[in-house]
């Protein structure tokens, strides 16, 4: 167990002491996971501070529960209890991220320095998986912009592209004759579509610091795109000038498509994208294992706010 202090000690010096507190709370309580990687949410589970976001929705939020035993992370196995099952296997800290390609400060970074003094936000979200079901979370994030910024990105940037850490010694879907995906997993938006504002880079959920399985320590989360979009465990970010490769068009290019954006009009080739079923226990409003399944919304409903980015695209064709 290692708690880094130079990064909190200048941390400190240039911070409000809210802030400066939260940080400490946030760096002792990823040590403390060392521990109690076991238990997703015990009480060694360090609290986040984050003002809720007026980009949050106000539907129903989907049970703790569900939302960190129902998850896709093929790195831990392909059945949806596995990657709550497996993954307190992963070590998050310490964390590197290497930033590379077209950006004037390219290095390789300790994750709380790439994010240090950029306020914490609690985003209500709707995600919607290309499976069709869908879950409202308050995740705990960062604007990716205000990371990307940082980095200063060069005029000839075009596209972000992300990647997965490869650890098959703690990711055991990464092991073995049957492996679900090529590694690293990877993917991509366009340099727009990675500065809008409802783009985060998510460190938490429920107010806590992420579980392994949700993608501990920072994963993506594009809440008008298919749930696979959203990239965990991030460890490089790289700008391009060409659109990168995603894992899910290099395993399968008719089904999966570069946007992914959700579109109840564009059938996935083997079934239809007009509806989906709320997860969530037996708490009321959409959610419930046998729920009737409701219709989904163009661009997951955020339309008013993304629409714009796609002007003049055919969406069949860029799906
Ligand atoms: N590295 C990695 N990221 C990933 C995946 C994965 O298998 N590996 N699955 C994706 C898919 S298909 C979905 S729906 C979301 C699920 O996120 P959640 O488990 O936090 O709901 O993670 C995405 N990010
Ligand atoms: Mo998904």
């Amino acid at each position: 167990m290692i708690i880094r202090r130079p990064p909190d000690i200048r941390a400190s010096e240039i911070t409000p002491k809210s802030v400066y507190l939260r940080r400490r709370e946030f760096l002792g309580g990823a040590a403390a996971l060392g521990v109690a990687a076991a238990l997703p949410f015990g009480p060694a589970w360090a609290a986040l501070t984050a003002a809720k976001s007026p980009f949050s929705t106000d539907e129903p939020q989907t049970p703790l529960k569900d939302v960190t035993s129902y998850n896709n992370f093929y790195e831990f196995g392909t059945d949806k209890d596995d990657p709550a099952k497996n993954a307190h296997t992963l070590t998050t800290t310490p964390w590197k991220i290497k930033a590379d390609g077209l950006i004037d400060k390219p290095a390789e970074y300790d994750l709380d320095d790439l994010i240090k003094d950029i306020a914490l936000e609690e985003r209500i979200y709707r995600m919607r998986c290309v499976e069709g079901w869908s879950m409202v979370i308050p995740w705990v994030g960062i604007p990716l912009a205000s990371v990307l910024k940082r980095l200063e990105p060069q005029s000839s940037a075009k596209y972000v592209a992300f990647e997965t850490l490869v650890r098959p010694s703690e990711m055991p879907g990464q092991k073995g004759l049957f492996q679900a995906l090529p590694w690293p997993y990877v993917e991509g938006l366009r340099l727009d579509e990675a500065m809008h504002p409802l783009t985060i880079l998510a460190i938490g959920l429920y107010g806590e610091k992420l579980p392994n399985q949700n993608g501990a320590p920072v994963r993506l989360v594009v809440p008008w795109k298919y749930g696979f979009k959203s990239i965990k465990s991030i460890v490089r970010i790289s700008l391009t000038d060409s659109q990168p490769k995603i894992s899910w068009e290099v395993a399968n290019a008719r089904e999966y498509g570069f946007y992914s954006n959700v579109n109840p009009d564009v059938s996935h080739p083997r079934w239809s994208q007009a509806t989906e079923r709320r997860i969530g226990g037996s708490t009321g409003g959409l959610g419930g294992l046998f729920a009737k399944r409701h219709p989904t919304l163009i661009f997951n409903g955020y339309g008013d706010q993304v629409a714009k980015l796609y002007d003049g695209m055919d969406l069949k064709k860029n799906f």
